[in-house]
C-alpha cells in the first residue's frame, strides 16, 4: 500500500469513528477546577478513587461537546448508526479515561504525573471497546494505525495546551 493513501486512509478513518471520542476527550482540559467525580473520597489504600484531574464538570463538558460532533457528523454523512456509534465511543472515552485515573492512583501515580501510553490511548480503547458493544466491526489495521496517529497527536495538543497555560505540565 502506497504511503500517501494508507495515511488518508487512516485519518478518514479515524475522523470518522473517532472524531467525537476525540473531542470528548480533549474538551474536560477547559474546565480547569471543578468538583471531583471521586467527591475527594479515598480507596482502602489511603490514595485518592480517582483524583482531582477527574471532575463532574469535565464529565460534562465532554459529553456535551462529543455528543455534538457525533450529531453533527451523522447528520452530514446522513448516517444514523454513526450517531449511535459516536454516542457510545464519547460515553468509552470519558469511561476509559476515568478507569486509567482509578489503576494510576492504585499504582501510587499522583493526579497528572505520566504514564506514558495508558495516558494517550485510555479513551481510545474504551471508545473502541463500547463501539464493538453495540455492534462495530474495526478494521483493526486501521484501528492500530489509527494508535499511533493519536499519540503523536496527544503529544502535540498537551504541548499547546501547556504553553497556553490551561495545563500545568506539558504531558
Ligand atoms: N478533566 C476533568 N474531568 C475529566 C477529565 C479531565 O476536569 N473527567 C480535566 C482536568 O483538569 C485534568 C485535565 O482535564 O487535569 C487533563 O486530563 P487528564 O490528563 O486525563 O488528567 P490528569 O490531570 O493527568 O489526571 P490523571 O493522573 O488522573 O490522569
Ligand atoms: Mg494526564
Ligand atoms: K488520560
Amino acid at each position: 500500500m502506497d504511503y500517501l493513501n494508507a495515511i488518508v486512509q487512516v485519518i478518514t478513518y479515524l475522523v470518522m469513528y473517532y472524531a467525537p471520542a476525540m473531542v470528548a476527550n480533549a474538551s474536560p482540559v477547559f474546565v480547569g477546577r471543578g468538583t471531583p467525580l471521586d467527591f475527594g473520597k479515598r480507596f482502602w489504600d489511603g490514595r485518592r478513587l480517582l483524583g482531582d484531574g477527574k471532575t463532574w464538570e469535565g464529565l460534562m463538558v465532554g459529553m456535551l461537546f462529543g455528543s455534538t460532533i457525533a450529531c453533527a457528523e451523522s447528520v452530514l454523512l446522513d448516517s444514523p448508526a454513526l450517531y449511535v456509534y459516536g454516542l457510545m465511543a464519547v460515553l468509552g472515552a470519558l469511561i476509559g479515561d476515568i478507569v486509567s485515573s482509578f489503576f494510576k492512583r492504585r499504582i501510587g501515580l499522583e493526579r497528572g504525573a505520566p504514564l506514558p501510553l495508558v495516558d494517550q490511548l485510555d479513551f481510545y480503547v474504551g471508545a473502541t471497546a463500547f463501539m464493538i458493544a453495540v455492534g462495530w466491526k474495526p478494521e483493526w489495521k486501521l484501528v492500530a494505525l489509527g494508535a499511533i496517529i493519536i499519540v503523536i497527536l496527544h503529544k502535540l495538543t498537551n504541548l499547546i495546551a501547556y504553553y497556553l497555560h490551561l495545563k500545568d505540565v506539558p504531558w
